[in-house]
């Protein structure tokens, strides 16, 4: 028999997720986030388990994101498997958003979109020198999902946006300023602290105080009044305005990175962000999440953005409409619109 994508167990008295798919970067699939949420179910009520940690086999991790070239076949026919993907991972994320027990990710290496949503709702996040966080999703024409519109909306300076627009991709010290870690140790050392976790996990917290290594100093820190001032724009198209308008490197640059994204979902995006920042709970955020989920990966951009990045690898999507101008509000409220209400995302029950 072949290995699972997913090992769930308790030692000590941790339950243990270790994603197991290092072919994939560990992109989660459906039955993987069905494994996740039965263990977390069962570890919830029961009193031998204290604490959850969450881990990655092998050397190269944490978690890529979703099964992409699953969720755009399916997106190319009815889109029945990618709904069915989205509903039961928005429920993981939820359910992990509200565990009753504490929860430790250690995110040693790449942490996009997928990866985000099982780490964020963590109470311990741990970044080492080999984590790479991003949420590129405008740059295969989906949209940072996973609870992106709850936590970036809530990230100071706009920088959330920044992130969610540009698809930047960020390092650990970054990582501690957005609060998407909360400790920095050395890679070399998270053996080691795994071990102490199982072995003394009510001393989580100080076993993270005495393992702390220095992630040096934040690069973002350098441009966060930038980006608080030219991000504050009221739509993507003054945001690009200040952008021109500024006239600097940066800013030139920024305007390159967006210039290659899909101009439609970083409309999604936006609206999403500024949706989720008054949404009441993380569930309603989640709800909101999977309407535009739903409408999105049967959309031209997101297959075309697979196949120009995943697929084809050409790095040369033609997206549809070409420029953020051209992208209409109609478009946008039929993406955001309710589902019918057999069909609307809620919560495990
Ligand atoms: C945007 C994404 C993803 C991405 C690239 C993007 C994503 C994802 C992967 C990915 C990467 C390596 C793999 C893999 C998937 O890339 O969600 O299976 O081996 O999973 O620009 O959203």
């Amino acid at each position: 028999m072949s290995e699972p994508d997913v090992i769930t167990r308790i030692e000590g008295r941790v339950g243990r997720i270790t994603l197991n798919r290092p072919q994939a970067l560990h992109a989660l699939t459906t039955d993987m986030c069905r494994r996740m949420t039965e263990a977390l179910l069962a570890w919830r009520e029961d009193p031998a388990v204290d604490l959850v940690l969450i881990d990655h086999s092998g050397e190269r991790g944490f978690c890529a994101g979703g099964d992409i070239r699953m969720l755009a076949e399916s997106g190319a026919s009815d889109g029945k498997l990618a709904r069915e993907f989205f509903f039961v991972e928005y429920r993981l994320n939820h359910l992990l958003f509200n565990y009753p027990k504490p929860r430790v990710a250690i995110m040693d290496g790449v942490t996009m979109g997928g990866g985000v949503g099982l780490s964020r709702p963590c109470r311990f996040r741990v970044a080492t020198e080999r984590t790479t966080f991003a949420m590129p999703e405008t740059g295969i024409g989906l949209f940072p999902d996973v609870g992106g519109g709850w936590y970036l909306s809530r990230m100071p300076d706009h920088l959330g946006l920044w992130l969610a627009l540009t698809g930047a991709r960020i390092k650990a010290a970054d990582c501690e300023l957005l609060q998407l870690a909360t400790d920095y140790v050395e890679s070399a050392r998270i053996p080691e602290l795994k071990a102490a976790i199982v072995a003394e996990p009510e001393r989580t917290e100080a076993l993270l105080t005495e393992f702390e290594g220095d992630a040096g100093r934040p690069a973002l820190a350098q441009h966060q009044d930038e980006i608080a001032r030219l991000f504050a724009g009221e739509s993507v198209e003054a945001i690009i305005a200040a952008l021109e308008t500024a006239g600097t490197d940066w800013s030139r640059e920024q305007l390159k990175v967006l210039a290659t994204k899909s101009p439609q979902t970083m409309k999604v995006a936006f609206r999403q962000l500024q949706l989720g920042a008054k949404a009441k709970d993380f569930a309603q955020n989640m709800a909101m999440e999977y309407r535009i989920g739903a409408r999105v990966v049967q959309r031209h951009d997101f297959l075309e953005g697979v196949r120009a990045v995943i697929v084809d690898k050409d790095n040369a999507p033609k997206w549809d409409p070409p420029t953020p101008y051209a992208v209409d509000e109609a478009t946008l409220d039929a993406i955001f619109a309710p589902l019918p209400s057999d069909e609307e995302w809620s919560p495990l029950p």
